[in-house]
């Protein structure tokens, strides 16, 4: 590829850090390579498939929990933060592991899961077994109500109560998970001290960071009915960063489904001393039912969309930080969602792509996606796994929902969409593994799959790798002021980032059919296509036909528009 080098930047009030460069891929481990033929993904699977991810580009993996678990959540439940599940593999692996990332330039980053462990902790072993025991307050505990039933109404994001009775005491304790995921006390500050050594204890293992699970929740205050955004939640995090991360040049990444633009100020501003950057979910729950959530989604309005990415880019364009992205381990797959899995598959993942890496933020690529992976056409329960599902099959089918109607749901928007097996080659199971996989594979993995795609310079992977690389060698895409257009337009999604002389535009089509536009007079330009999923384009005049989902951006030199 040949790029210019990347140049040096004038703007002195930009304080420039590795990670707006970076493009972060996440791996599932459970799903993403199994070396070792017992059906889940492990340690030495992912470091086989190094080479594969430093050939696209990425510099940051984000590992999903690694950790000793009874697997519950599929590790989002931890018994041991300082052991690694027997079933990924060991601590020489991860280690290894690190080595290997670094000597091919990627960092890895892991998944931190404090605001609640596993029941299997030896912390809650111990806090379930007496009232008075040292490591009680570890945890949250209330008596039954006056009535003699549950401390309050709290709900489990899982469906059910957020209190469960252990007999033992005869008190309830929280958990806003699973009910084997009982919430840590962080008013404890003995909890507190505990995370902090666990994570310099990583942090010296050589890591390059944190994502940081649901860290909105870990100031909460039970009795007065609050989750998210505690009164003491940004104090905790400033607290955190000066104890653990604070003095060391690393990418922290926090989950934060409650995030608004002032709170995302919060958490990543550039004085506030907490973390790089938060994931807000805005793009996602805009299209979730009032009532029924993800499970009854709505309708896709780009226009709704595009307010959202465009309220975002505006609010932390001088101060804190956006990540970018259009799925995780929890969400349905981007192509499915927002793009067309029959007739535009590749046009569609390739325009998705190109929308979302060409914004301010450091962007985030789940496993699968840079092929264009899809959601499961599963059709019976027993072929789900997640907990989320199975919980939520059984309260709604209990409702009166019919399990037709429950399927057709989860195939559009449960978790396992995402945790099906990264599909490697043609291979028997997409050859993720020679056993029986945990979770099956999707069956379209003879024809999509990384095999075929990687030296296709056609294919959506090399899609990626163009847009990871476009972001390496132009601080426009990194640092350039964005600008929407056209914001009430249905079909097509238009914006420009300015950096100095440069002006990159970018003009997506979401639709399946051609799409005419009248162009505002500012963007009738010329300049050199940097990426296009068509042929290139190289000029913009009064109305611009956009073939189905076409995505192109011009690099334009403002000093000849
Ligand atoms: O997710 C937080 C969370 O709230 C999700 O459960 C989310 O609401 C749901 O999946 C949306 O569809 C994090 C992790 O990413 C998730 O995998 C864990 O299950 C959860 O925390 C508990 O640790």
């Amino acid at each position: 590829m040949s790029q210019p080098a990347p140049q040096p930047l004038a703007t002195p009030a930009i304080d420039r850090k590795w990670w707006h460069t970076a493009t972060v891929y996440q791996v599932y481990p459970r799903s993403f390579c199994d070396s070792d033929g017992d059906g889940v993904g492990d340690i030495p699977g992912i470091i086989s498939r190094l080479d594969y991810l430093q050939s696209l580009g990425i510099t940051v993996i984000w590992l999903s929990p690694i950790f000793t678990s009874p697997m519950d959540d599929n590790g989002y439940d931890i018994s041991d933060y300082q052991g690694i599940a027997p079933e990924f593999g060991t601590l020489a692996d991860f280690d290894r592991l690190v080595a290997e990332a670094r000597k091919r330039g990627i960092g890895i980053v892991l998944d931190l899961v404090v605001n609640h462990t596993s029941d299997e902790h030896p912390w809650f072993r111990e806090a379930r077994s007496s009232t008075d025991n040292p490591y009680r307050d570890y945890y949250i505990w209330r008596r039954p109500s006056a009535e003699g039933g549950l401390p309050s109404a709290l709900e489990s994001t899982f469906g059910g109560p957020a209190w469960t009775l252990d007999p033992q005491t005869g008190e309830y304790y929280l958990h806003l998970f699973s009910r084997r995921q009982p919430d840590l006390n962080w008013e404890n500050p003995q909890v507190r001290a505990e995370v902090y050594r666990m994570m310099n204890w990583w942090l010296d293992r050589g890591i390059a960071g944190f994502r940081m699970d649901v860290i909105d929740l870990i100031g909460k205050q039970v009795d007065a009915g609050i989750t998210s955004d505690g009164p003491h939640l940004h104090d905790y995090l400033q607290e955190m960063n000066r104890e653990t991360f604070g003095s060391r040049d690393v990418l922290t990444v926090g989950e934060a489904w409650s995030a608004t633009p002032t709170s995302a100020l919060l958490y990543s501003g550039r004085d506030r001393r907490e973390l790089s950057m938060v994931f807000q979910f805005e793009h996602v729950t805009q299209f979730w039912d009032q009532t029924y959530g993800k499970w009854r989604p709505r309708p896709f309005d780009l226009i709704a969309l595009k307010a959202v990415f465009g309220k975002w880019q505006t609010a932390l364009a001088e101060d804190g930080w956006n990540s970018l992205f259009w799925v995780n381990h929890d969400l349905p797959r981007a192509v499915s969602r927002y793009g067309d899995t029959t007739g535009f598959h590749v046009e569609s993942a390739k325009m998705l792509a190109t929308v979302l890496h060409l914004m301010k933020g450091t962007p985030f690529i789940y496993q699968g996606e840079e092929i264009g992976m899809t959601n499961v056409p599963f059709t019976s329960i027993d072929q789900y796994k997640d907990i989320e599902t199975l919980n939520m099959h059984r309260l709604h089918v209990e409702a009166g929902l019919s399990p037709d109607d429950f399927i057709r749901g989860a195939n559009e928007s449960g978790r396992d969409n995402a945790r099906t097996p990264m599909q490697w080659s043609s291979a028997p199971q997409g050859g993720f593994t020679t056993g029986s996989p945990w979770i099956e594979v999707n069956p379209n993995f003879a024809t999509v799959n990384a095999e075929t795609q990687v030296d296709d310079d056609q294919s959506i992977w090399s899609h990626y790798r163009k847009l990871i690389d476009l972001r390496k060698h132009h601080q426009v895409i990194v640092y350039g002021r964005y600008q929407s257009w056209l914001d009430q337009h249905p079909d097509v999604f238009v914006y420009s980032r300015t950096l100095e002389g440069d002006r990159l535009v970018v003009l997506a089509n979401f639709r399946p059919h051609e799409v005419t536009v009248t162009m505002p007079d500012e963007l009738h330009v010329q300049g050199r296509c940097l990426i296009g999923n068509y042929t290139d384009m190289d000029r913009i005049g009064e109305t611009v036909t956009l073939r189905p989902y076409e995505a192109f951006a011009l690099l334009c030199d403002l000093e000849k528009v």
